[in-house]
């Protein structure tokens, strides 16, 4: 193409396309479409020693209040600008809610679990269901459930929440509701109504048709741990069982479908014996990962970083990562895989 460039004609152009609302592709930097990501989010450790003290100052200094307030703290990740995300599409907060405390009644298409990692003696009433929240156990609060939370005890209680939120406002998809401020219920049974229909392996009511998000509110430790230990002693017999030597993980799934618990995302919990290490890998979609028990070394980007009980990690999209287990370790995490799967851009490196 032999195209002489007018140049006071080319900027008149630029100067037409800006005041038209319209810019040229070719003027774009590159990273608009990288040949592999690049995110902003970098990889990024929260430790939970430190999150737990600062949770218990807000606890004393900063009132739940009326409103469907939460007292949560959102992981930020230091390379999204000052925003509460700890990844693109993840947020992550450490919630504390204080003796007797109640945060109240509402409902947000935005989707939330609650993973515990020590403590006990908070409810979580879900679509008026109250759901015990005890170590180790994961909550499901899928979106647009009605739902409040209640500390029935004489200590405070700390959890992980993980939602979706990053994703939704960027979806521009977002409805909030407040409820009563009345809680639905006190009551403080052991098993949720959710888990007495659901909660029974292999076997499902008849009477309800499949449901996009999982319908059991609980994933109770003692069924997760058992899984996890069943894993590692089958490998041990020489069967299959593990995902790669010395390393076992359950995914928590729908009852109704068999496919991811929550539809937008993807929640795990690994276990590795000691001395075990995953292989590098690199997936599209970021994810954060918090140690249940035990003492890991994560390897991100190259980089090591030793890890223990309730350390939080960013992993941002097609990052190296791996871990290593020091002790035998449990590993929850979670990502957004079901979004990437359900749009096509799923990828790993090795595959
Ligand atoms: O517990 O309902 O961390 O709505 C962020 C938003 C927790 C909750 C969060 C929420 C909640
Ligand atoms: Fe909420």
């Amino acid at each position: 193409m032999t195209v002489a460039l007018d140049r006071t004609a080319v900027d008149r152009l630029y100067a037409d396309l800006a005041a038209a609302g319209l810019m040229p592709l070719w003027t774009q930097p590159p990273s608009l479409m990288p040949d592999s990501p690049a995110p902003a989010a970098r990889p990024h450790v929260w430790r939970w020693a430190d999150l737990l003290p600062l949770a218990a100052r807000a606890g004393e200094l900063v009132p739940v209040g009326k409103g469907g307030e939460r007292r949560a703290m959102a992981l930020a990740n230091p390379g999204l600008g000052g925003q509460p995300y700890a990844t693109p599409t993840l947020w992550a907060a450490i919630q504390y809610l204080g003796p007797r405390e109640v945060a109240t009644c509402h409902r947000h298409t935005q989707t939330a679990f609650r993973f515990v990692v020590e403590g006990e003696g908070v409810w979580t009433n879900v679509d008026g269901d109250p759901v015990a929240m005890r170590r180790g156990d994961l909550l499901l609060t899928p979106g647009w459930s009605w739902h409040e939370h209640h500390n029935t005890t004489d200590h405070p209680m700390a959890w992980l929440d993980g939602l979706d939120i990053p994703l939704v406002r960027q979806l521009d998809a977002g409805f909030f509701e407040l409820g009563p401020e009345e809680l639905a219920t006190r009551a403080t049974p052991l098993r949720s109504r959710s888990e007495r229909l659901w909660a029974h392996p292999g076997l499902r009511p008849v009477a309800f048709p499949d449901q996009p998000n999982s319908p059991l509110a609980a994933y109770r430790f003692a069924h997760t741990g058992e899984a996890l230990a069943a894993q590692l002693e089958l490998e041990a017999e020489g069967h299959p069982a593990t995902v790669e030597p010395g390393h076992a993980a359950v995914r928590f799934s729908n009852p109704t479908t068999g496919d991811d618990a929550l539809m937008t995302l993807r929640l795990e919990m690994h276990r590795l014996r000691p001395g075990a290490r995953t292989a590098v890998r690199r997936t599209c979609g970021s994810a954060v990962w918090q140690v249940f028990s035990g003492q890991a070394r994560a390897h991100l980007e190259g980089r090591a970083v030793e890890l223990r009980t309730g350390d939080l990690v960013a992993v941002p999209s097609w990052c190296p990562f791996s871990v290593e287990a020091a002790s035998q370790v449990d590993l929850f995490c979670f990502s957004d895989a079901p979004v990437y799967e359900k749009l096509g851009l799923s990828r790993s490196s090795p595959e």
